[in-house]
């Protein structure tokens, strides 16, 4: 035993002055994310069909059992003109996941972002009616959930609807035209399409009091109607400062009493500081060596080993996980001249600390 462990330790410095990732003693090589949480939920990851075909493909099959187009399956990629749809994307990769025997969740049927210019105007150029728009929009959700039906076990239905400013709703397009009553709408044409998909309100900052407060009343006043939804999504666009575990865990709590399913849709940890994975301080981006540092490392791995022990903590009230992006080769926190590493894996495709952390329990 003692003679093992020595070896195992040489083993290990060997690794780590070889530039390899450290990992403990007795993994088990075979065994991916989607493995250890087996028992508890599963495990996502979101994807561009470019990635699927590359050596990240390999690496989504081991590691997960569920897959997020980040963008393919939103509006204006799908649906560029009124009457065309481009489904060549989002069609690849639900073929990568029907052969791979992987989960698929939708994300996402309306957003502000990301929604086509031609869908809130007329020919002359003019705003169009909420009549009209609503009709659009349920052509766009009755076509998308109807061509995936039975595929898809949970969609983003609305996303971001709620504002983080002081006022309640975000003002779009969406709220311009129609008020509130469009994310109600959305999701009953979703429910009608897809009757048996799981269908979820996603949003992020939802571990900030005051957003999550809000969230909550709409939540509430969409299931005191009666409107088909199932579940919460909370984004986790988190960085190594926040949420704390606290914070976490109550929006858990708050959510969780108003018999929704909870799954976390997009998670990275940033490891610089600030809101929305740390990109803005003071709404001025900081000027930073963009290298992962030790002091990074331990601070993002102590960030993944708690939430992911929340997470196990609350398995009942937790449908899924999902990390925003395969590794650190490519997230879209990167940019504005800055490289993040807000992934458990390197931009070698190898664990890094963080994911033992995470498997180990
Ligand atoms: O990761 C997505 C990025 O490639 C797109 O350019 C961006 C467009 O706004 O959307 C990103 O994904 C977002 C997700 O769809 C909704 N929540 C926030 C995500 C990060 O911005």
């Amino acid at each position: 035993m003692y003679k093992k462990t020595l070896i195992y330790c040489a083993g290990a410095v060997a690794l780590c002055m070889a530039g390899v990732a450290w990992r403990p003693a007795r993994i088990d090589t075979d065994k991916g994310l989607k493995d250890y949480y087996k028992k508890y939920f599963p495990i996502g990851v979101a994807v561009t069909p470019r990635e699927l075909k590359s050596e990240e493909g390999k690496l989504i099959v081991k590691e997960f059992n569920s897959i997020t187009a980040e963008n393919a399956m939103k509006m204006a990629p799908l649906h560029p003109e009124e009457n065309r749809y481009y489904w060549n994307d989002a069609d690849s990769i639900m073929a990568f996941a029907q052969r791979n025997h992987i989960k698929v969740r939708g994300h996402n049927l309306c957003w502000h972002a990301q929604a086509p210019a031609w869908m809130f105007k007329d020919s002359a150029g003019n705003d169009v009616s909420k009549e009209v728009l609503l009709k659009r929009l349920k052509d766009h959700i009755t076509t998308v959930a109807s061509r995936y039906k039975g595929k898809i076990y949970a969609w983003d239905v609305v996303n971001e609807a709620i504002a983080d400013d002081t006022t309640f709703l975000r003002k779009s397009k969406w709220s311009q035209i129609t008020g509130q009553d469009f994310i109600a709408k959305a999701f009953e044409y979703a429910h009608a399409a897809d009757p048996k998909a799981a269908l979820f309100y996603n949003d992020y900052n939802t571990e900030q009091p005051a957003k999550r407060e809000k969230i909550y009343k709409l939540l509430k006043g969409l299931l005191d109607a009666g409107v088909p939804i199932n579940g919460v999504g909370l984004q986790a666009h988190w960085s190594v400062n926040n949420p704390s575990r606290e914070e976490l865990e109550k929006s858990i709590q708050m959510f969780s009493s108003l018999g929704l399913q909870i799954q976390f849709t997009e998670l990275d940890i940033s490891v610089y500081s600030g809101r929305q994975g740390g990109q803005l301080i003071n709404g001025q981006q900081q000027q930073v060596k963009s290298e992962f540092t030790p002091e990074m490392e331990q601070q993002q791995l102590e960030k993944y080993k708690m939430v992911f022990e929340v997470f196990r903590k609350y398995r009942k009230n937790i449908t899924g996980v999902t990390f925003w992006n395969v590794s650190d080769r490519y997230t879209w926190l990167n940019g504005r001249g800055r490289k993040n590493y807000p992934l458990l894996f390197n931009a070698d495709l190898q664990p890094k600390k963080a994911y033992w952390e995470v498997v180990n329990f």
